[in-house]
């Protein structure tokens, strides 16, 4: 790897499940050890850059925000060139960078990275979005290096049995792993931390192989004017 390239790491997953909650923790656990940087997609709006560096865990300079003004999916997987010159660009403006966190508009369960743009990538699942989620599948769920099912603090007022959605979700995983994480359960965080610090090593001795988690499914948009737009996304491996 060349000396300016960091270890690029996509974090994706349904809206509000914890993507950017996530990434503070990673940074507040790790920025004293590793040298790191953000990118965040939003839609319309930089509100999760925004939201990031006024959790003070990184230095506000080190988040960036692409506004991508269309569907989550095109940013981080069809036309990745805005996100990879944002992260080219921190990469030289930091050098050199350990890890670029790069945070995907929150979608539905669809929506994976393109390995030209990240090398490795959470799929980030919580429990308010409800037990069975984990047993629908789809290719983050399936095939992102690292299944996060987050806020299990929360478990015990959703009625949701933590073990047996990690269960499910492994099941759906052949022996890929699963992390259930609460921001009040420090033995998980130091769990996330770790899996962090494993892969950064993994891909920068070059023994971990990006894996592409694999097409989306057709899916709809609410348009402009509120009418529904379906649409597929074109898939070129
Ligand atoms: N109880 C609980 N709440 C959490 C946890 N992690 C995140 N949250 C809350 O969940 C909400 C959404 O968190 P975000 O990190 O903004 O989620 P996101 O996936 O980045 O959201 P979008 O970018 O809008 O898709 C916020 O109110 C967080 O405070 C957790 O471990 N436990
Ligand atoms: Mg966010």
């Amino acid at each position: 790897m060349p000396e300016t390239r960091s270890f690029r790491l996509g974090v994706a997953g349904p809206v509000g499940t914890g993507k950017s909650s996530l990434i503070a923790t990673v940074c507040r656990e790790l920025s004293a050890e590793l040298q790191l940087g953000v990118i965040t997609n939003d839609i319309y709006t930089d509100e999760d850059a925004r939201l990031l560096r006024s959790a003070g865990v990184l230095d506000p300079e080190r988040i960036r925000a692409v506004e991508t003004g269309a569907c989550p999916h095109t940013a981080i997987r069809d036309d990745v060139t805005p996100n990879l010159i944002a992260v080219e660009d921190l990469e030289r403006d930091f050098a050199p960078l350990d890890v670029v966190l790069v945070e995907s508009g929150g979608d539905n369960l669809t929506a994976t990275f393109s390995p030209a743009l990240v090398d490795a990538q959470i799929f980030v699942l919580d429990v308010a979005g409800g037990g069975d989620v984990a047993r629908k599948g789809g290719p983050g769920i399936a095939r992102a290096d690292l299944l996060v099912v987050n806020k299990t603090d929360l478990a015990p007022y959703v009625g949701v049995d933590v073990d047996r959605m990690v269960q499910d979700a492994e099941a759906a995983r052949n022996g890929k792993p699963v992390l259930a994480l609460s921001r009040t359960d420090t033995a998980s965080i130091a769990r996330l931390k770790e899996w962090v610090r494993s892969m950064t090593y993994a891909v920068r001795d070059g023994s971990h192989t990006p894996v592409d988690p694999g097409p989306m499914a057709p899916h709809s948009h609410r348009g402009e004017n509120g009418e529904l737009v379906t649409h597929t996304h074109a898939h070129t491996h």
